[in-house]
């Protein structure tokens, strides 16, 4: 019995149609510089908000209604779940999903015990992707719901709150590598602090360097060869979180001798908490050579939370792509839609509305990025901006030839400096436009 009876598998209409259950854009097959949207998108569906999204929020309980759902935390609740996810994934053609391991199986009573129900509900997960074809992007362990990881995971005051982590995170990495997923990633959601005054910062750093460590050498040692992940995000819950942006990310793996281990997962939502643009978090990360995976979401302008709504705004998937695209487009990451349906969206029906527009519009931004791209305009602008660096001044700078004496010495002859030229933004940012 299907559970969205009124749904069957979501086709590309072309943009004429006012189909609201089709696409405008997304047309799987259709090659965009060289490579099927498919294959650029690699869109993800995640379990968290779309399958265990209640509505609830602080002022009230959930108004989420979920026939499917019995409300219990039995693994025969979890298993008709598992269902529920593949039906919805395989009739929106999304060729991936994504998990906590707390999302798909119930917390026990023991760790014993919710290792248990892990491996079981896995079972399934494998079962219903070898019938469906589809794959898992990334496993992570939720190590911040639970109270014992009030201070922190990796960070906690409290050793056993790191040990029970690292047992999670143990068995996350086989059920992950068991299901074929190409990441696996780390959210630091409590790896933070609320205040100073109560806090080790440098004595958490470390243990969190360590806890990474013992992440990479386990993998090795179980052959697990998916990339590791980590997201930023600068607050919530906690007043600042370590892996607050791009930048403090590279710097932390950098420090710590991960680098060679880690990419970032990059959240639009999380970037504007932490006052960039997502463009801004792509570039810093793609020109590191870090550029992963991406969690699709937007914000609010209006609200200084993470509201995690789905993206329907084609200039911000336009940037996003734009970004990609230059950066080489992913390898194993992918558009990962960690969004949630209004509290008022409560029907299952919505779950498939807000997943076709994520789809559509970040389909119709690549396309848009890609005639940007064909036309030159933007990258022809910016090269030439620089082009009086393509001097050999400019190589001797570049190469480390130059110094401070050989500066001197130009500029003393030189007298001032080249006329400067207009950063022509206005025209730029109507540019732009001309591809919407
Ligand atoms: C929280 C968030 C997480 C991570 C996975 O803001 O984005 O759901 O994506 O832990
Ligand atoms: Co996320």
């Amino acid at each position: 019995m299907p559970y969205f009876p009124e749904v069957s598998q979501i086709q590309y209409e072309g943009p004429q149609s006012k189909n609201p259950l089709a696409f405008r854009w997304y047309n799987a097959g259709e090659i965009v510089e060289g490579k099927s949207m498919r294959d650029h998108l690699r869109f993800s569906v995640v379990y968290w908000h779309t399958l265990r999204g209640t509505g609830s929020d602080p002022f009230g309980p959930g108004t989420m209604i979920r026939p499917w759902d019995d409300g219990s935390n039995s693994l025969d609740n979890a298993l008709r779940r598992v269902d529920v996810a593949f039906e919805l994934i395989e009739k929106l053609g999304a060729p991936y999903y994504a998990f906590h391991d707390r999302d798909v199986a119930p917390e026990g009573n023991s760790l014993a015990e919710s290792h248990a129900n892990f491996e079981r509900i896995a079972k399934s997960l494998k079962e219903h992707q070898q019938a469906t074809g589809i794959k898992l992007l990334w496993g992570t362990a939720n190590m911040f719901s639970h109270p014992r990881f009030m201070h922190g995971a990796a960070t906690s005051c409290n050793i056993d709150a790191f040990a029970y982590a690292a047992a999670q995170v143990k068995k996350c990495l086989e059920v992950t590598k068991e299901l074929g997923g190409e990441n696996y990633v780390f959210w630091g959601g409590r790896e933070g602090y609320q205040n100073l005054y109560n806090t080790d910062m440098k004595r958490e750093l470390d243990h969190l360097g360590r806890f990474f460590h013992l992440a990479v050498d386990y993998a090795k040692k179980i052959g697990f060869t998916g990339q590791f992940l980590i997201e930023p995000k600068p607050k919530e819950p906690t007043k600042h979180q370590y892996d607050a942006d791009a930048a403090a990310c590279l710097n932390f793996l950098r420090a710590y001798d991960l680098l060679p281990h880690f990419k970032l997962n990059l959240e639009t939502n999380h970037a504007t908490l932490a006052g960039h643009t997502m463009m801004h978090e792509l570039d810093y990360a793609g020109h590191q050579g870090a550029l992963g995976s991406i969690d699709a979401n937007t914000g609010d302008l209006l609200l200084g939370w993470d509201t995690d709504q789905f993206p329907t705004d084609i200039y911000l998937t336009t940037q996003c792509m734009l970004m990609i695209l230059k950066h080489g487009g992913f390898t194993s990451g992918g558009v990962n839609f960690d969004a949630k349906v209004r509290r008022e969206s409560f029907e299952p029906i919505d779950l498939v509305h807000a997943h076709v527009g994520g789809m559509d519009t970040f389909a119709r931004g690549l396309k848009i990025a890609a005639a940007i791209r064909a036309d030159g305009l933007l990258t022809n602008f910016v090269k030439t901006r620089y082009s009086s660096w393509d001097s050999e001044l400019g190589r001797q700078i570049e190469t480390g030839d130059a110094t401070l004496e050989s500066l001197e010495r130009y500029m003393l002859a030189k007298g001032e400096i080249a006329p400067n030229a207009s950063g022509r933004q206005e025209m730029l940012e109507n540019i732009f436009n001309l591809y919407l």
